[in-house]
Formats: C-alpha cells, sequence, structure tokens
C-alpha cells in the first residue's frame, strides 16, 4: 500500500502512533480520511491529537499493547466476524491461535489494559466489519521489550478479517524517518546483505564475493546497535569484544538508552571514528571527526515507508572540507588497500540494483519518470512499474504463499513502577525538534520556538499532588540515572505516566532508559522504564545551572548564530508559543 492511501480507507486503527507530531504529512492524510467518512480507533495511552478527532480512543495502560490486541482477536472470533473464506484460502495456523486468545476475553483484558470491555468489544466490531479497515502503528508497538509479537498479533487481526493485499487496508508500519527503510532495503542491518539477501546463505555469499572481487565475505550475523555496550564492556571471549566502533549519521550517545552504560563503552573503545554533518554528543567521545555533506548538498536514492524509491537532488555546493559519505567511504576503503572507485551515485545504484533481484527494475531513469517506484521491481522494461501491494491477492511470502498466524501470551514490561520509582516513564516526540537535534538544535527559528532542557509531561492531578507548577524546573529519576527538566502539567496524560522527548541535551531522557530489549528487534524499551519526580526547592539555583550547561554544551556543539531563548532569559514569555506546551 501507499501512503497515500490512508485517505481511502473506511476505518483507520491507529496503535501507539502520533501522525501530527511525528509525521504531519501523513497526518493530513488521517485528516482526510475523516473528511471522507473514514472512522477511527486511536490506540494510546496518551490523549493524542488523533484522539481527538477519533470516533474511539482507547486510552490503555502503558505497556498492555498484546493484551488488548488479544482481546479483540478473542471479540473477532468468538462473534464469528472473522473471513472464513479468506482465512481458508489464504492463511495457515489459524486453530492454534484461537486457543491462545481464549483467555483474553474483553473482561480479563481490562484487568490488564484498564480498557472498558464493552469498548474492547466494540473497537473489535468496528475493525471487523468496517469492509475496508487500515492498521497503521509506530513506536508505541516497537518501543517494547515484547514488540514484534504484538506486530505479529496485529497482523493476525487484519488477516482474520481479510483486510489484506488491496487498497486501503493491511497494517502500515510508519517508519520513522524518511530514509529508515531505506537503510534496511541498503543492508544495514546485521544478517543480511542489500535486498534483504542474508550473509548466512552460502550462495548469495558467493554471488557478493564474485561481484565485489573478494575472496570469502564472513558468514556470521553482525552486532546490532544495541548490543555494542555489552560487547565493548563484558564480552568474554575475546575473539568477540569490540575494540573500535565506526559510527556515521547516528548519535548513540544522545539517543540510545542508558547513556551512562554507552558514555564507558565509548570511552572504553581504543578507536572511535564520528562521521557526521554536525558536532553531536558521540562526537564527544570520539577520536576522528569526518565532516559530511547534508541531504541537499548530495545526490542519492530514499526510500519511503511504503517501499517507494525516491530520488533525492543537490540544491547547493557544499563548504569547507566536508565530502559525501560515499566518498568519504570510498577513500577509507581504499586507505585499507580495497581500492573503491564510484564516478557517481548513480554507478553505485546500478551495482546494487543488479545484485538485488527484488530491485533489478527501478533504474535511476525509471525512479526519474515516475517519481516513486516500490519494490519489488524485477524488470527493467517501463511496463514493470513496481509494486504497490506486497500481498497482491492474499499471496504471502511464506513458501506455501499463505499468510501464518502467529499467537502468544502478553507479558508485562522488564521494569515495573515500584515504592522507590512509582511512576511510569515513557519517552515520545514532539513536533518541532528532530531526533537527537543537531539539525533542529543548529536552527535559530526552532530553538526560538523551544529550547532546553525540554519538558516532562505529567497529569495535572500527579503535578499537584507533588506541589509542582507548569514550567518549574524538576528532577527525572530512574535506578540508572537523572535528567533536569521543566514541568508540564497535561490533561493528556493519565495518573502515574509521565512522557519526555528525547531530543534534549540537558534534559536527556536516555539517561533514564534501560537497554532491555526485544529479542527479534533488539529494539529497546524506550517506552517503558519506572521514575520518580523530585521537586528542587532552589529553582534559582537550577534555572543557573542550566544557563551554564547550556552554554558548555553549544560550545562543544559549535552552535553559531544569536542565543537562543533560554540564554536571553525569555523562556517565560516563550511559553506560550512552545508547540509542547500548547499542547497541555
Ligand atoms: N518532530 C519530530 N518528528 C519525528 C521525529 C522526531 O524526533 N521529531 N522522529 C522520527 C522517528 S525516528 C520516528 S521512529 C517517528 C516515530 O513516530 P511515532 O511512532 O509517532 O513515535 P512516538 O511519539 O515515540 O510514539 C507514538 C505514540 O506511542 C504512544 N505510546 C506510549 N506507550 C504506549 C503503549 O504502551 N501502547 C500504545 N499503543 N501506545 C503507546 C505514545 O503516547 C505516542 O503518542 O517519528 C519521526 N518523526
Ligand atoms: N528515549 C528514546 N530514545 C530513542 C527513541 C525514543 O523514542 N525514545 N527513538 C529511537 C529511534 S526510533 C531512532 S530512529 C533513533 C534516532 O537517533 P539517531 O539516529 O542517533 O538520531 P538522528 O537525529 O536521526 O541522527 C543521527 C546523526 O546523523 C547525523 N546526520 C544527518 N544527516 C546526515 C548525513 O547525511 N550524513 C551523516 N554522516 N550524518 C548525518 C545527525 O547530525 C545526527 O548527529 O533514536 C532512538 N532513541
Ligand atoms: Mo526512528
Amino acid at each position: 500500500m501507499g501512503v497515500p492511501e490512508i485517505e481511502d480507507a473506511k476505518l483507520l486503527f491507529i496503535f501507539g502512533y502520533n501522525g501530527a507530531d511525528s509525521h504531519p504529512i501523513v497526518a493530513r492524510r488521517i485528516v482526510r480520511a475523516k473528511e471522507k467518512g473514514a472512522k477511527i480507533i486511536c490506540v494510546d495511552p496518551r490523549r493524542i491529537e488523533t484522539a481527538r478527532i477519533a470516533d474511539m480512543h482507547l486510552q490503555l495502560k502503558n505497556g498492555s499493547n498484546l493484551a488488548l490486541v488479544n482481546a479483540i482477536a478473542n471479540v473477532i472470533i468468538n462473534e464469528n466476524l472473522i473471513n472464513k473464506e479468506f482465512i481458508d484460502q489464504h492463511a495457515s495456523g489459524f486453530d492454534e491461535l484461537v486457543p491462545i486468545v481464549a483467555k483474553y476475553t474483553p473482561e480479563y483484558a481490562q484487568g490488564i489494559t484498564q480498557v472498558p470491555a464493552e469498548d474492547i468489544r466494540k473497537a473489535a466490531r468496528m475493525y471487523a466489519t468496517s469492509g475496508c479497515s487500515m492498521i497503521l502503528y509506530g513506536m508505541g508497538v516497537c518501543q517494547f521489550a515484547q514488540a514484534v509479537d504484538v506486530v505479529k498479533g496485529l497482523a493476525n487481526l487484519a488477516i482474520m478479517t481479510g483486510n489484506f493485499g488491496g487498497p486501503s487496508m493491511g497494517i502500515g508500519p510508519v517508519r520513522g524517518q524518511n530514509n529508515v527503510q531505506g537503510a534496511c532495503d541498503m543492508g544495514a542491518l546485521p544478517n543480511c546483505f542489500p535486498g534483504y539477501q542474508s550473509v548466512t546463505d552460502p550462495i548469495i555469499r558467493e554471488k557478493f564475493e564474485k561481484a565485489w572481487g573478494v575472496e570469502k565475505l564472513p558468514g556470521e550475523i553482525g552486532c546490532p546497535i544495541t548490543h555494542v555496550p555489552h560487547r565493548v564492556l563484558h564480552e568474554q571471549d575475546p575473539a568477540k569484544r569490540i575494540h573500535a566502533y565506526y559510527i556515521f549519521g547516528e548519535d548513540p550517545a544522545q539517543s540510545d538508552p542508558d547513556l551512562a552504560e554507552v558514555r564507558e563503552a565509548l570511552d572504553k573503545c581504543d578507536f572511535v571514528v564520528m562521521q557526521d554533518i554536525f558536532m553531536n554528543k558521540t562526537g564527544r567521545h570520539a577520536d576522528v571527526l569526518l565532516p559530511a555533506t547534508g541531504w541537499c548538498e548530495h545526490e542519492g536514492v530514499y526510500s519511503s515507508c511504503d517501499r517507494g524509491f525516491q530520488r533525492i537532488r543537490k540544491l547547493i555546493e557544499p563548504q569547507g572540507d566536508v565530502k559525501t559519505d560515499w566518498e568519504i567511504l570510498c577513500a577509507i576503503s581504499t586507505a585499507m588497500g580495497y581500492p573503491m572507485h564510484y564516478n557517481n551515485t548513480e554507478e553505485i545504484w546500478s551495482e546494487l540494483i543488479d545484485l538485488c533481484p527484488g530491485f533489478a527494475g527501478a533504474t535511476y531513469e525509471k525512479i526519474e519518470k515516475l517519481g516513486s517506484v516500490q519494490w519489488p521491481c524485477r524488470d527493467k522494461a517501463m511496463t514493470d512499474r513496481g509494486t504497490p501491494y506486497l500481498h497482491k491477492g492474499g499471496k504471502f511470502a511464506h513458501p506455501d504463499g499463505r499468510a501464518k498466524f502467529y499467537g502468544t501470551d502478553w507479558r508485562p514490561p522488564k521494569e515495573l513502577e515500584n515504592d522507590q520509582y512509582p511512576m511510569v516513564f515513557s519517552t515520545v516526540r514532539e513536533v518541532g525538534h528532530y531526533s537527537v537535534r543537531t539539525m533542529t538544535g543548529n536552527c535559530r527559528l526552532l530553538r526560538n520556538l523551544e529550547d532546553e532542557p525540554g519538558w516532562a509531561q505529567m497529569s495535572i492531578e500527579d503535578c499537584q499532588a507533588l506541589g509542582l507548577h507548569k514550567g518549574e524546573l524538576i528532577k527525572v529519576i530512574s535506578k540508572r540515572g537523572y535528567c533536569i527538566t521543566r514541568c508540564l502539567p497535561t490533561e493528556r496524560v493519565k495518573r502515574g505516566a509521565l512522557y519526555m522527548t528525547y531530543q534534549w541535551w540537558i534534559g536527556a531522557c536516555n539517561e533514564l532508559t534501560q537497554a532491555s530489549l526485544d529479542p527479534v528487534s533488539n529494539t529497546p524499551e524506550y517506552k517503558y522504564a519506572a521514575c520518580r519526580v523530585e521537586k528542587i526547592a532552589d529553582q534559582a539555583w537550577a534555572e543557573k545551572y542550566i544557563l551554564e550547561e547550556y552554554a558548555e554544551i553549544r560550545e562543544q556543539m559549535g552552535i553559531k548564530g544569536k542565543k537562543g531563548r533560554v540564554q536571553e532569559g525569555l523562556y517565560k514569555q516563550s511559553q506560550s508559543a512552545s508547540p509542547f506546551a500548547r499542547h497541555a
């Protein structure tokens, strides 16, 4: 499916995804769908913008996703709302799923999810009977230690109701960054070459060995980023211990969980390279900094979340001593004894598609002409315009061509609230600043909208109980660390949970998060830890601390230009302009 099809769904089931803040362009499609008459069900513990326009908001307890998904399956099965024909013709494993979800009656699930049983029933009926239901999900699913199971659970719903393989239906991971799909497509994963070709398959390896003129490519699966600290600090096997770390387009010292451990690992490494378009927190620990060009200074291809390849073009000449990422990689490779030379990105792309059967037909020329080509696109002829529906007509990727039901029990998150840390700590996004904030933090316009040390969203009741007021500096603490940020009382949040965004350098929420990982995706549980909030009695001291700390960070990050509002003491006036605070 493609993003534009969101508009034509009859029902949007939006699960742990906050398009209004994270993807405003996609969010417009959601609003258009609503205008065209679509029903919307929003599943989110916060009252996000989608919840405001939704027909139903299932405001579930944090960390209870699979209990809810299994209960919806339970209702669809028990009320015989399944599409039996689709299941019989296109799926396998249904009989094994039934006993697993049998336990998840709406009443049982209510105890875990805090969603009223009647609402679960109503949502299940709406989803199963709309005639054309589309699921969109985001980080509220993926950033849990039980994440992949929930994705499979959502797929179960789509398969059992036949909402698969046609326009405006199916299950849509609205992938995060503009090119995160592309990074995976190009093989920036530990277990595959470009085009999802497994490194453990000797025939695939041989193909790449031949093409690249090397004798032997390693057949072991590499190391996921979230395993790096462990492999540096605690790996017993000397052959597996990591000594050098080449990091590009990533700022683990800001975006990875448990930052104290990340810093320890970076400092323990013998050699750290950081290749970036700006200075970032990781750069503080690097031995070598390699300056690269940014997105409008070079050519390339991005993949959108709908598998569509799109060309990006150079708009401005790079200034100063910078090179494109691919030129840097070629130069390093050549210096290390493997000469690598390309004249332009088209040569790289053509080599790539010739080695990836699923991409083989997506030439530069075709992408240029069509604007976007969705893989698989196998034939270079213009008649092959790519594949809008991956499972068209109910044909799936398993060898038997059938979809597979997969059911399992809900597991609670790893670190639960307790006497010392009584609140749920969850981390999300806000409009206006982007991921590790190197890009948006270097932009004065955006800094003037919102600046350090960011906000902690809390329920009005919790703020009253702790005697906290809007804008007050507070200390948020977990077992692993703490940070200082401002308090934002808001009706969007239920009692007992606190939300921060992860881009602030001072209000760095990853000081608190933990590296408990999903066993399949290796994604950390960014959406759940236990925390407590402490009032800071001496606010004048805290304000001064923020100013001094920020001055030092800006100095290290080389941020030029006029001082932001924080520095100028303009914070008080800026409150109403804050996009995050506006949400209160
Ligand atoms: N402005 C801005 N936009 C961005 C980014 C940015 O940093 N800034 N980052 C980009 C990236 S990398 C990504 S991956 C995307 C992510 O975009 P989203 O998927 O929207 O990510 P989040 O805001 O982290 O989380 C989505 C929602 O999950 C909810 N949630 C928390 N816990 C649970 C739970 O237990 N169950 C359910 N069902 N929901 C829960 C949160 O309340 C939140 O509203 O955004 C991209 N867009
Ligand atoms: N607590 C918490 N932590 C999170 C998350 C969360 O929800 N909560 N979300 C996680 C998610 S989904 C993601 S995707 C990550 C994102 O985290 P990161 O990937 O670390 O952050 P980004 O800001 O996307 O970019 C990383 C670096 O790439 C640089 N960069 C930008 N363009 C280029 C380029 O063309 N070339 C080079 N060489 N460098 C470039 C930027 O300057 C920046 O320093 O954070 C994760 N961390
Ligand atoms: Mo992301």
